[in-house]
């Protein structure tokens, strides 16, 4: 293990949030011995599901005596890179990092790997030239989830699927674009829905996963078009924003319109209950407790899986909703 400086002088030097000893509650500063050093890059705080991410992490390397290095991005991936080459410099133990977006990666994981410092890619996967940059991925399977979103659709619609009857008119939210989510959803959702001629896609845009993005793109799609049956939206917080726009108009979400939705932060499961969404298909955000095992074992020089897929269950309308525990974010 490299020498390592102080971690306050270190943070200093590269600005970085340093999270030690203690579970994130303000405490005495009692300097972890021992522990190993995580640069973490998240790229942000776009929504719930994204706060819900950070505060698992933080929390689980306080619990777990790691020293980490925390570094918000603010959805820029050359501040990734940039805080990457800080944890470099600094010889951390090991890296981890949320990628912003799949492909850009390669140069920058090619300097850690050449610097001998493990790389662990979570949430979100890179597309990358050779697999080898990076030890392994943990996080959740984007193609899953829009499977389930149409699988959902298929059942819901399932009388109107076999006969000749009028087009099921689909608007598409995507997140941002090159996201690998982004790209798992709008491919997983076609897999499925491109077998049944009934269901057209007449829209679809990036909404960046922002709420503010959701509520502006839905204005102007009920302006623009008529008859949408569906509305596929790739996270809870563009969902919200679209909620925020249909009910400007006398339209009711989860009647006039079929909604549904990925994340399943509490306020999806609200709607679900209202019956304002009919489908909340659930991403894991809580991969804190994992992300710190796996750094403790990369940097005790062992190898790990090379994909961890977390759980992740789907809450639809006719289910017990009263049974699902409170979401904690
Ligand atoms: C998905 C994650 C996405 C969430 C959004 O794994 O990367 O980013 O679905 C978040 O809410 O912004
Ligand atoms: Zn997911």
């Amino acid at each position: 293990m490299a020498v390592k400086k102080s971690v306050g002088l270190a943070a200093l030097l590269i600005g970085f949030m340093v999270i030690t000893g203690g579970c994130g509650k303000p405490k005495k500063e009692t300097p972890v011995t021992g522990g190993i050093i995580l640069g973490f890059s998240q790229i942000g705080a776009e929504s719930a599901w994204r706060r819900c991410n950070s505060q698992s992490i933080q929390e689980a390397a306080a619990a777990a005596g790691i020293q980490l290095l925390f570094s918000n991005a603010e959805q820029k991936q050359e501040n990734q890179i940039k805080a990457i080459r800080s944890f470099i410099a600094y010889q951390v133990d090991v890296i981890a990092f949320v990628p912003i977006v799949a492909d850009g990666w390669d140069n920058v994981l090619q300097e850690a790997k050449d610097a001998g410092i493990p790389v662990l890619v979570t949430d979100r996967k890179i597309d990358i030239e050779d697999e080898n940059l990076y030890a392994g991925f943990i996080g959740t399977d984007s193609v899953s989830e829009g499977r389930s979103a149409a699988e959902f659709l298929v059942k819901k619609f399932e009388d109107r699927l076999t006969s000749q009857d009028k087009p099921i008119r689909i608007v598409e939210l995507s997140g941002t674009t090159g996201s690998s989510p982004a790209r798992g959803r709008a491919q997983g959702f076609r897999e499925i829905i491109d077998q049944y001629p009934q269901f057209q896609i007449i829209y679809s845009e990036s909404g960046d996963f922002l709420r503010s993005k959701g509520y502006e793109l839905m204005r102007s799609v009920l302006k623009e078009l008529q008859d949408i049956d569906v509305i596929f939206s790739h996270n809870d917080g563009m969902t919200l924003g679209v909620l925020d726009a249909i009910k400007e108009k006398n339209i009711n979400p989860g009647t006039d319109i079929v909604i549904v939705t990925i994340d399943a932060e509490q306020a999806a499961i609200d709607a679900l209950i209202r019956g304002e969404v009919n489908c909340v298909i659930e991403c894991n955000p809580k991969t804190g407790p994992a992300i710190m095992q796996l750094a403790q074992k990369l940097a005790g020089g062992d190898t790990i899986d090379r994909f961890i897929h977390v759980e992740e269950a789907v809450f639809s309308e006719g289910d017990d909703l009263s049974s699902i525990p409170p979401r904690g974010y």
